[in-house]
């Protein structure tokens, strides 16, 4: 079938607009009409370049919601006319992961899904004739796409797709964090480095599990206002403090953070997060996405001194079990979705919503197809 799509054909170059075919559902895959998807940092990042496993050409585009269509040969779990969020993450229930109950990260298909392939090892997208690369087993940046069945959570249907789209990474992945990786307990003091669509959702995270300080860190500080809105009790702009950023962050935290999360990617800001932990307990969540060839160094006294370092992905988050129950926490009120979608625009403006995400002065942009 013909689709719209938005294509990136090199690194660097905006997302070219255009009609694509894309092949029906294969044995245990499902079509999906996307009707919305979020524009994350890591879309940027892939685009770059930057990215090892950053194909070209390749639909982009991981945080989307929509309708199933049609579904293939033993497809079990879903039928036309579910809705539905696509993960990148899939949950297979079956691999040695899943049944480890230690991880999120099922890798019943990633190898394929690094490849730009569907678990078949081929693609059902194509331009003329030439092949197209999935990206991150989603590619929601066209109004439909094929996804294995394993890689797709059900929703509730009055929920909102230009909304609930955003729970496919930026807020599961933040409030994930906070509650699944970091596990913070109410009381604590938590420092956020980045106040963007990820560090925000730390926030409302933070304030949901009963943080008693929660201090925002950006060099932007049109950031500010919003992360106040959100549960923010204290902001610090980098750039504005004489002196070394993590003992200033010690001080104010009366010792330092109980917890700290890395929200930009940014490998000397990640030691700074660790480095602002408490000494005895403190644990730095690494969130952002670091390019290949960066590394994080810090002396290892700091762990030795019981400062503890994490990362996550999709915040712990487990996503045909967690997302459908963090979409009813966004429909009965849990949640604030709505004030962190800034911007919404059709799939013929995508490329503006990478251009507000790289001037800060979008929080998400969601298109809307
Ligand atoms: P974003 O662009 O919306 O936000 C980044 C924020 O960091 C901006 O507010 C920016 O002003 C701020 N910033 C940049 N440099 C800074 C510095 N030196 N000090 C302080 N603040 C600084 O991006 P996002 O969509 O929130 O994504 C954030 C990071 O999280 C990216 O690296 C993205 O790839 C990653 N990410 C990871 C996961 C995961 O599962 N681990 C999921 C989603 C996104
Ligand atoms: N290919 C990238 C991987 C980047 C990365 O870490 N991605 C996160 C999700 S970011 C969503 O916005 C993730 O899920 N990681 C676990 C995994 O298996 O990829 C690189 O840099 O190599
Ligand atoms: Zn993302």
């Amino acid at each position: 079938m013909d689709v719209k799509a938005a294509v990136a054909y090199e690194a660097g170059k905006p997302l070219t607009i255009e009609t694509v075919q894309l092949e029906g559902p294969k044995a245990g895959e499902v079509l999906v009409e996307i009707k919305a998807t979020g524009i994350c940092h890591t879309d940027a990042y892939t685009l770059s370049g930057k990215d090892p496993e950053g194909l070209f050409p390749a639909i982009l585009g991981h945080e989307g919601a929509g309708v199933v269509v049609e579904v293939g040969d033993g497809v079990k779990s879903l039928k036309p006319g579910d809705h539905v969020i696509p993960l990148y993450t899939p949950e297979c229930r079956n691999c040695e992961y899943c049944l480890s109950f230690k991880t999120n990260l099922c890798q019943a298909i990633r190898a394929t899904q690094g490849r730009g392939v569907m678990p078949d090892g081929t693609s059902r997208f194509s331009s003329n004739g030439k092949m197209l690369h999935h990206y991150m087993g989603t590619s929601t940046f066209a109004n439909y796409t094929v996804l294995p069945e394993i890689a797709v959570a059900k929703i509730r249907e009055d929920a909102p797709f230009e909304k609930v789209c955003y729970i496919g990474c930026g807020v599961t992945t933040g409030i994930g964090a906070v509650i699944n990786t970091a596990k913070v307990e109410p009381g604590s003091r938590v420092v956020v480095f980045g106040l963007g669509g990820i560090g925000l959702n730390v926030i409302q995270g933070a304030r949901m599990v009963g943080a008693s300080q929660i201090v925002g860190v950006d060099i932007n500080p049109d950031k500010r206002e919003l992360a106040e809105k959100f549960g923010m009790t204290d902001f610090v702009n980098p750039r504005e403090v004489e002196g070394d950023l993590v003992p200033y962050l010690v001080e104010l935290t009366k010792g330092g953070a109980d917890y700290s999360f890395e929200c930009i990617g940014n490998v000397n800001v990640m030691r700074q997060a660790l480095e602002c932990c408490h000494k005895g307990w403190g644990m730095s969540v690494i969130i952002g996405v670091a390019a290949a060839g960066q590394e994080i160094s810090t002396r290892p006294f700091q762990l030795v001194t019981g400062r503890v370092w994490k990362g996550t992905a999709f915040g712990g988050a487990k996503g045909r079990t967690d997302v459908p129950k963090i979409v009813d926490w966004y429909m009965e009120g849990k949640i604030n979705i709505d004030d962190l979608i800034t911007h919404v625009m059709p799939l013929e403006k995508i490329n503006e919503g990478f251009d507000l995400m790289h001037q800060g002065e979008s929080i998400r942009s969601v298109v809307t197809f």
